[in-house]
């Protein structure tokens, strides 16, 4: 491992977006939902969908995975070497670009290699201002935590100031999930996570309550707050009265749990568990729809933007505007990618 603090350390699901646009046809012939993330295993009979659409469209392939784009967001705002990624993929091509990607915009990439499992890939449907996401997870689902026992990684983790996990990882990475969990609590270190999609409170809420306890920040929008009301019996509570929930859930931690929700070009709601009563919301600058190129990846790009900020030691406020900034950046160019050269957002 080369020099470099690393203040952060993410973990997910590295994928390569397959990005298709004006897939409406598509979406229609896999009956999919405009504005979803699913899991391939979800949907019996789309697994030809990845074949289809590179016959069907000019596809851009691009870096994806929700952390490891939150992680490349936060390393936006970061000095040089601030960032690093731990997640696994295969030994092939799919791989060597997720790497180039991350090279590029300063991410050091950890990963684990599997030898015998192609990357996971993503396909990304846009269609308007919206995206439908289909994940084919492959190697991603096979990160061991035998990983986070290598040298390097125990160095990152030592090292780290901060750590965050994508929500995703949750579908089969509980156990890693509670070991990096484990050492943020041991060292005092603030641990975060994102909801990621409404799948994963409503069908992985067992993980997800295993986890939480650990957290000092988790940050999701407002379908996945939605499906957390549902799974955990919050009928009738309005946004704020689950941003409560979640705020209030037990914790292991003896800092406060910042819960952030964003609501697309809604206000964002933020609450502190030490103070649920005090609910902050932050207005989104309004963005015309000719400047919206997709809204891939807006989501991890505001997260990327906060955990850049909070780590940079600004205020909570300013550390969602700094979130906000790269959201509307990200929604103005194709897929979870920000502007180059670097604009400053601080
Ligand atoms: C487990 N699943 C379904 C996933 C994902 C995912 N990242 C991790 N795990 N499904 C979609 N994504 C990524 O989300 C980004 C947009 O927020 C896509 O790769 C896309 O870049």
């Amino acid at each position: 491992m080369v020099g470099g603090n690393y203040e952060l350390v993410a973990m997910g699901n590295p994928l390569l977006d397959m990005q298709a646009r004006n897939a409406e046809a598509t979406l229609k012939k896999y009956d999919l939902k405009a504005n979803d993330a699913i899991l391939i295993e979800q949907k019996p009979g789309t697994e030809a969908i990845y074949d289809d659409i590179t016959k069907e469209y000019d596809i851009h392939y691009l870096a994806g995975g929700a952390a490891q784009n939150s992680a490349r967001c936060a390393q936006y705002v970061l000095p040089p070497k601030s960032t690093a990624y731990l997640g696994s993929v295969g030994e092939d091509d799919l791989a060597k670009q997720l790497r180039a990607a991350n090279e590029k915009e300063g991410l050091h990439s950890a990963y684990q290699v599997n030898k015998t499992t192609p990357t996971g890939c993503c396909a990304v449907l846009i269609t308007g201002e919206h995206r439908s996401l289909v994940t084919r997870l492959g190697a991603a689902e096979k990160f061991t935590p035998d990983h986070l026992s290598t040298s390097e990684v125990e160095k990152l983790t030592q090292n780290a100031k901060f750590f965050y996990v994508g929500g995703f990882f949750l579908t089969h990475g509980l156990e890693s999930t509670l070991i990096l969990a484990k050492r943020a609590l041991e060292r005092q270190t603030p641990f975060s996570i994102n909801l990621s999609a409404p799948f994963i409170p409503q069908f992985f809420k067992d993980q997800l309550d295993q986890v939480l306890p650990y957290t000092t920040l988790v940050i999701g929008n407002e379908s996945e707050a939605e499906a957390y009301a549902a799974s955990h019996g919050l009928d009738g509570k309005d946004l704020v009265g689950v941003a409560k929930h979640i705020a209030q859930f037990e914790s292991k931690t003896n800092k406060p749990r910042t819960v952030i929700i964003t609501q697309g070009a809604e206000e964002t709601l933020v609450l502190q568990s030490d103070k649920v009563d005090n609910v902050k919301r932050y207005p989104v600058q309004k963005v015309s729809s000719d400047k919206i190129v997709d809204t891939n990846g807006a989501g991890d790009a505001f997260a990327g933007g906060v955990l850049g900020a909070l780590i940079l030691g600004k205020s909570i406020d300013e550390a969602v505007e700094v979130g906000h900034k790269l959201g509307v950046m990200c929604i103005g160019q194709s897929g979870p990618s920000l502007k180059f050269p670097k604009e400053n957002v601080l």
